[in-house]
């Protein structure tokens, strides 16, 4: 099942139909099983039609966020690893890396607020103050308010590689920002467990070319979801549930950085894809 969030209410796909929910979304998706919730709510939910639906999901559509918190998770794969151990290697700080993918407690942070986060097709920002910049395509998950994985969707966890890369205690000015994360386009509830084939696959396109394309699978990461969710929710309590990007596995080549009206689309089978563009806030809107 697709839930989409929109100005003009939630729409759920399943099978062949579409249903809109107008519950409030933070009560909606914080459940303790989303998948039969959501069965039971579109037995008695106005049906759409296929054309409503799509008017409401191309025109509508929202970031896939009430009032969550959004964090993420760094180093939870190799590839991860090697490039902030590259980044640093001129500082000499890149033993940190290597310790905190080795070690048993994962690397996690606070990523977004929610009117920090974008959507489908909505910008995302690079800092003017980094010199090198790039999108991190990432598994996200929803998870409710009792720590249990309930939804996943897609995260870019826009990233300053040049200011982590001077200094790893820089990482909260590396990672959060205006805009610095979007999710979406929807949340993905399944019944099953996640099949670790599935593929993360992001493409970069420059003035209509492409500049970047490379994909992963999620059997790659080290650690397990719930491991990730069970640390965060060790010492925190998050009263709508949160959201946790978990980590990226598709660099782009060093000598890449991202630059305004870049196009970055990010897929996972079986959620969809999310496309933003990138651009740089302009000094008006800072204060
Ligand atoms: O250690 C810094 C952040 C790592 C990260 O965001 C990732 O691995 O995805
Ligand atoms: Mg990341």
């Amino acid at each position: 099942m697709h839930l989409y969030k929109t100005s003009k209410g939630n729409i759920l796909k399943s099978g062949n139909q579409s249903y809109l929910l107008t519950e409030d979304w933070d009560i909606l998706i914080n459940q303790k099983n989303l998948y039969y919730h959501l069965e039971s709510l579109s037995a008695n939910a106005d049906i759409l039609s296929e054309e409503q639906s799509r008017d409401l999901i191309n025109n509508y559509l929202l970031p896939p966020i009430g009032n969550q918190e959004v964090w993420a998770a760094g180093v939870t794969y190799l590839r991860s690893r090697d490039a902030r151990m590259e980044e640093s290697e001129d500082t000499g700080n890149a033993d940190c890396y290597q310790k905190v993918y080795e070690a048993e407690r994962p690397e996690l942070f606070f990523k977004a607020l929610p009117h920090r986060v974008a959507g489908h097709n909505q910008s995302v920002n690079i800092r003017r103050d980094s010199t090198w910049n790039v999108p991190e395509p990432e598994l996200a998950l929803y998870i409710n308010s009792n720590g249990n994985i309930q939804a996943y969707t897609i995260g870019n966890d826009m990233s300053s590689r040049s200011i982590e890369g001077e200094n790893p205690l820089y990482l909260p000015q590396a990672k959060v920002y205006e805009r610095s994360a979007a999710i979406g386009p929807c949340l993905f509830i399944t019944n099953e467990p996640v099949n670790l084939d599935t593929t993360i696959h992001m493409n970069i396109f420059r003035n209509g070319v492409e500049m970047f394309n490379d994909a992963t699978t999620l059997h790659k990461m080290k650690r397990t979801l719930n491991e990730l969710a069970k640390y965060l929710f060790s010492e925190l309590e998050f009263e709508h549930g949160c959201f946790l990007l978990t980590g990226t596995c598709v660099v782009p080549p060093n000598d890449f950085t991202l630059q305004e009206n870049d196009v970055v689309s990010i897929s996972i089978v079986g959620i969809g894809t999310l496309t933003n563009t990138i651009a740089v806030r302009n000094k008006e809107e800072s204060r």
